[in-house]
């Protein structure tokens, strides 16, 4: 399963500032012999406070965090889905990801070439959203002239999927995003069949100058209001700032964070809402050689997340027990046990964030 979040935007708006800060916490792929080794893809760790906790009670040998992979796609231009500046193989590299990080430039530096000659981050937004519904445009386009003589000759498939192309088409054409319809299963599985850019997931990286700061809540309002979404839409950061962090040791980061008056390094922020947005979250197990955290979709049963961890599990389930994380580390495994705090759950459980679980299974 790829679950790779794309860096996409403008030229020169700083998703490439921001890649190389995000993969200082890359980790060693040998911890991760399945991921792709490719200079344009970083695999992170998702920052984690509970892992630390619970490895201290489990008196673990090994902490392993979970994981989410960024690409670095290179800019994109106006007319990019008539093939302008290497347009076609960006937009294929976006279709690859399941999930979009937008980076919008909102620093002045005269110094760095802004394509339009402004800063203009709503703008700009524009431009590129413009650029991935044309492209989509196109693919649905193709694809009602493929099945047209299908569903008149009664193919059954076909007469299904062209009333949902149609209103894709429709939507697109009014400069709308086809988000709405992935509310409908059949219209959902075409959309992700064909990879098509604005059905994907998308949170928007505000990147200002690094003396705006400590206005960065300002902003993110500001932005919102511009552009008609939400203000959690927006992830304000300073790249430059998010360079120096990722330089610096753990103490002499927290000291400059405090400095600048921020809890957290944007980046962290970035790979928690990246996480969220692709439907992920994680749940633990914690012994003497690991504490781990293990990376589901949300709403996987017991059954499902013990098949994240060997795949005969899924199968050869019995039940699970849980223990909450909080409980955990209060009282350590034995101590829950004591108070009544595991949980047995059988194979209907809905696994929640921040569970820590053995399965018990058959095999
Ligand atoms: N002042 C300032 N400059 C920045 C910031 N982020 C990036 N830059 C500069 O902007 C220039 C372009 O940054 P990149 O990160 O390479 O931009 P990019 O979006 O990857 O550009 P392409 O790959 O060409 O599309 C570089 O000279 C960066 O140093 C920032 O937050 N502030
Ligand atoms: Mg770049």
């Amino acid at each position: 399963m790829s679950l790779q979040i794309g860096i996409i935007g403008l030229p020169n708006v700083g998703k490439s500032t921001l890649f190389r800060a995000l993969t200082k916490k890359q980790v060693p792929a040998e911890n991760y012999p399945f991921t792709t080794i490719d200079p344009n893809v970083g695999v992170v760790e998702v920052p984690d406070d509970i892992l630390p906790q619970l490895s201290k009670v489990s008196n673990s040998k090994k902490i392993v965090p979970a994981i989410v992979e960024f690409v670095d796609i290179a800019g994109l231009v106006k007319n990019a889905h008539k093939g302008e500046g290497l347009g076609n193989k960006f937009l294929s590299n976006i279709r690859e990801v399941a999930a979009i990080a937008h980076v919008v430039r909102v620093f002045n530096d005269p110094d760095v070439i802004h394509v339009d000659n402004r800063v203009d981050p709503g703008q700009d937004i524009a431009t590129i959203e413009t650029e991935l519904a044309l492209a989509d445009l196109e693919t649905a386009k193709k694809r009602i002239e493929n099945l047209s003589g299908k569903a008149k000759s009664g193919d059954k498939i076909a007469n299904v999927q062209l009333p949902i192309l149609e209103e894709i088409e429709n939507r697109l054409s009014q400069g709308k995003d086809v988000l709405e319809l992935l509310k409908q299963d059949e219209a959902a599985k075409l959309i992700r069949e064909m990879s098509l850019l604005t059905g994907k997931p998308e949170i928007y990286v505000a990147n200002i100058d690094e003396a705006e700061i400590s206005k960065a809540d300002e902003i993110q309002k500001t932005l919102a209001d511009k552009t008609g979404k939400k203000p959690d839409d927006f992830i304000v950061i300073s790249a430059k700032i998010e360079s120096e962090i990722a330089e610096l040791s753990a103490e002499e980061s927290r000291t400059y964070l405090e400095s600048l008056g921020l809890k957290e390094p944007g980046l962290n922020r970035l790979i928690h809402q990246a996480f969220s947005i692709l439907g992920l979250q994680t749940f633990y197990t914690s012994g003497e050689m690991e504490s781990k955290a293990w990376t589901i979709s949300k709403g996987m049963t017991a059954p499902q997340a013990a098949g994240v961890i060997h795949s005969d599990f899924e199968k050869a389930f019995i039940r699970a027990e849980i223990i909450n994380w909080q409980d955990f580390v209060k009282y350590g495994e034995n101590g829950c046990k004591e108070k009544g705090l595991l949980r047995i759950e059988g194979k209907d459980y809905v696994m929640q964030a921040g569970d820590v679980a053995h399965f018990r299974v058959g095999v």
